[in-house]
């Protein structure tokens, strides 16, 4: 029962057979397999199932909603956004909720000016159930939904025609009067996005799963999961002429997520240009840098310091982390309200937002093989450079005046004990080289700059002059 071309599909995660080559997408190839859908739920015949007329999600939130300054812009009042689960944990859904730039409350209640108001139908945060939950996508199948609607996968797609032919499937999302005699059936995430995908305003992928198949298409796995782009090809376009767009992690962060979404209902709106995406559909603001040159460990790394066990301050290169070559803003956003994240909570960089994730990315916890030649440069330049800058450091750890007294009037640092001779010296010749740099545009002697310690002392008492003016 397996579909044509269906060996392609484990072929693209790495099994060393040769590539896809069919012309059909495998979201084309499923829909040709299972055929046209009609009909939409009866709920003259099904009753309220539990939801009283004009209790849905968007009926309840429109009141508020609609008196916001976004429902008054632009042409498209509202959008649906369908969001569909395939091989996941959740942990995206988990991401979204804990955003805040801007938050999912503030999309749904349209408080941003230009944008339309957001209709979420989402399987955990939707409050409807049974029929009504699928109800609205049904519509949009149907082409009878009464806005535009866009689509966001969570988790990769499973291969369902593997789990067909044993009359099971992999990610149910719902039902719909698709069956027999128009009986209710299991309708797949994979289903669902190749039925709507065509037609939607443009398809999200969120999180690695989605992005680039993830852990559950990592080596070895039964579902032949993949991603959103793979799933529905090169060739794909939205009704808006939109590529599938990325926002990978695993999880994403939050806030990268709906920022982008922002970004392109901004785009939707004719309010804002295309946000800037790379040539793998991520926006390129968000995963243009690399970890590692925001990480709040990185100067460990320029000074060879670095961690041997979990817990330790430094640099994690050596136990696991992949930072200085993977494409993320953990270490600069942190992953709510620019708190934590893997760096900042001490934990290494184990490539989550990358295509190669994870088979590329393993063993786990070792020393990535490629860092080799860089840690041992760092080393080298470290064990020069880090006692420099201790010196240096000490040196300005101290006022001028204690320097002139010999003495640091401080209750907490009577154990230190005051540079020896060889040090001193060192700290007046690093003065000296800092103030020959110290003259004034105008060439006549900078306000403040001190004369030489030997001038300060009173020539008869030798007791040193106060403040730092020539007398
Ligand atoms: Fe995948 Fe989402 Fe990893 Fe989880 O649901 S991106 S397993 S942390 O979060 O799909």
């Amino acid at each position: 029962m397996a579909i044509t071309g269906d060996g392609a599909r484990t072929d693209r995660r790495g099994n060393g057979r040769p590539p896809e080559t069919s012309a059909k997408s495998p979201a084309e190839r499923l829909l040709d397999h299972l055929g046209p859908v009609e009909g939409s739920f009866d709920f003259d015949e099904l009753g309220d199932f539990g939801l009283f007329a004009g209790t849905d999600m968007e009926h309840l939130i429109e009141p508020i909603a609609k008196a916001g300054p976004g429902s008054r812009l632009g042409p498209l009042e509202k959008i649906h956004v369908f969001w569909f689960s395939g091989m996941s944990c959740d942990g995206c859904s988990v991401s979204v909720t804990g955003a805040t730039t801007p938050s999912i409350e503030s999309l749904l209640l349209g408080t941003h000016p230009g944008l339309p108001r957001v209709i979420l139908h989402h399987p955990v945060l939707t409050h409807e159930s049974g029929p009504h939950y699928g109800a609205a996508a049904v519509r949009a199948v149907n082409g009878e939904l009464d806005a535009p609607y866009a689509i966001v996968l969570e988790g990769s797609i499973a291969d369902e025609t593997r789990a067909m032919e044993t009359g099971g499937h992999w990610a149910g999302n719902g039902e719909a009067p698709w069956g027999p005699g128009g009986a209710h059936r299991t309708v797949t995430a994979e289903e669902w996005v190749a039925r709507l995908a065509p037609g939607a305003a443009a398809s999200i992928a969120i999180g690695t799963c989605a992005t680039w198949g993830g852990i559950p298409a990592s080596y070895g796995n039964p579902t032949g999961a993949m991603s959103l782009m793979d799933f529905l090809g090169e060739e794909y376009r939205s009704a808006f002429g939109l590529p599938v767009v990325n926002v990978p992690g695993c999880p994403p962060i939050g806030d990268n997520f709906n920022e982008t979404v922002a970004a392109i209902l901004y785009f939707l709106q004719g309010f804002g240009p295309l946000p800037e995406f790379d040539e793998l559909g991520r926006p390129a603001w968000l995963f243009g840098e690399t970890v590692h040159r925001h990480c709040v460990r990185g100067a460990y790394y320029e000074e060879g310091s670095f961690a041997q066990e979990f817990g330790d301050p430094n640099c994690l290169v050596e136990i696991g982390c992949w930072g200085p070559v993977v494409n993320c803003n953990i270490t600069s956003r942190g992953m709510v309200e620019h708190v934590g994240g893997c760096m900042n909570a001490g934990a290494p960089c184990v490539g989550c937002t990358m295509p190669g994730f994870p088979d590329k990315f393993t063993p786990r916890w070792k020393t990535p093989p490629g860092s080799k030649a860089s840690t041992t440069t760092s080393r080298l330049v470290g064990s020069i450079i880090r006692p420099l800058r201790l010196f240096t450091n000490e040196h300005l750890n101290r006022e001028v005046s204690w320097d002139l007294h010999d003495n640091v009037p401080s209750g907490w640092a009577v154990e230190k004990p005051e540079p020896g001779r060889v040090k001193d010296l060192g700290h007046r010749f690093y003065d000296r080289l800092r103030r020959s740099n110290d003259t004034s545009r105008n060439g006549h002697e900078p306000r403040g700059k001190r004369i030489e310690w030997t001038e300060r002392r009173d020539p008869t008492t030798e007791r040193v002059l106060p403040g730092g003016e020539e007398e």
